[in-house]
């Protein structure tokens, strides 16, 4: 039985509703027309010191989770000013208080995603699989947003994503008609829940693919990126009162009490 093959996709002129009832029916939906040229060019300079001095191996095994050809860098917080504000754009905050309550939700991974040509498709996975305790299909968990810096395309290692299966149990397998990539202009958003299968394309192009992924869970739960660790005091000092919500820095209810009196 083959279920859906559409990635929905709709512009900033489309409500949040719409959007959040799309994203929920699909699994995944497409945003375009959200970062204009001037502030991916800054995403783009921010970034490119930890982009330009990550190794690109060239040596391929069918099991590791990220393919060779790809630059992956993490920590994006404490590296690039102008992902800020991406972290805190108002679409994908409204989406996550839609899909994750209004209790509220933090950061849970930031990283730049450069698929190189040559670079075989990434196997198929669910975001919300570090969370075992919950079986599929699982509430939701964690939102995750892709934004394009390039153009994504079929050729040039779009994501792929499998709408509907978000919906499914553990066992049941995407069949090749299932799977469809993430086809969108630079500056446009991919959103899919944390239970919808997805990994990035293969690149069949002369192109690098350039993608800033950022996650959003629950705030009650372990984040998958270490924001006490990779955020140095001097970055955390400047930081927002939002931002550090965002980073999971202030408590939730009951949770992430502290003594300021241990480290003065
Ligand atoms: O790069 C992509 O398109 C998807 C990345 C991804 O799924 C991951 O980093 O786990």
């Amino acid at each position: 039985m083959v279920g859906m093959t559409r990635i929905p996709c709709m512009t900033p002129k489309d409500s949040t509703d719409d959007m959040a009832a799309a994203l929920d029916a699909a699994g995944c939906l497409v945003v375009t027309d959200l970062l204009d040229a001037a502030k991916r060019e800054r995403v783009r300079d921010s970034l490119a010191p930890f982009m330009d001095a990550t190794p690109v191996s060239k040596e391929d095994s069918p099991g590791d989770f990220y393919p060779a050809r790809t630059r992956r860098i993490t920590a994006l917080v404490a590296r690039s000013e102008p992902v800020h504000d991406l972290i805190l754009h108002e679409t994908p905050n409204a989406l996550a208080r839609h899909h994750l309550g209004e209790a509220g939700h933090q950061l849970h991974v930031t990283a730049g995603l450069e698929v190189g040509p040559g670079t075989r498709s990434q196997v198929l996975h669910r975001e919300e699989d570090a969370f075992p305790f919950f079986a599929c299909p699982r509430p939701n968990l964690i939102l995750a947003s892709m934004w394009s810096i390039t153009d994504f395309t079929a050729a040039n290692g779009g994501t792929l994503l499998v709408p509907g299966s978000h919906r499914w149990t553990e066992d049941r397998r995407a069949e090749a008609g299932e799977i469809v990539p993430a086809e969108m202009p630079a500056g446009s958003i991919l959103f899919w829940l944390g239970g919808t299968l997805h990994g990035a394309g293969a690149n069949v192009s002369q192109d690098w693919r350039y993608g800033v992924i950022l996650t959003y869970s629950l705030p009650w739960l372990r984040q998958e990126e270490n924001q006490y660790l990779d955020i140095p005091r001097d970055v955390l000092a400047s930081l927002s009162p939002q931002m550090r919500v965002m980073i999971g820095h202030t408590m939730h209810g009951a949770l992430g009490f502290h003594d300021p009196s241990v480290d003065g």
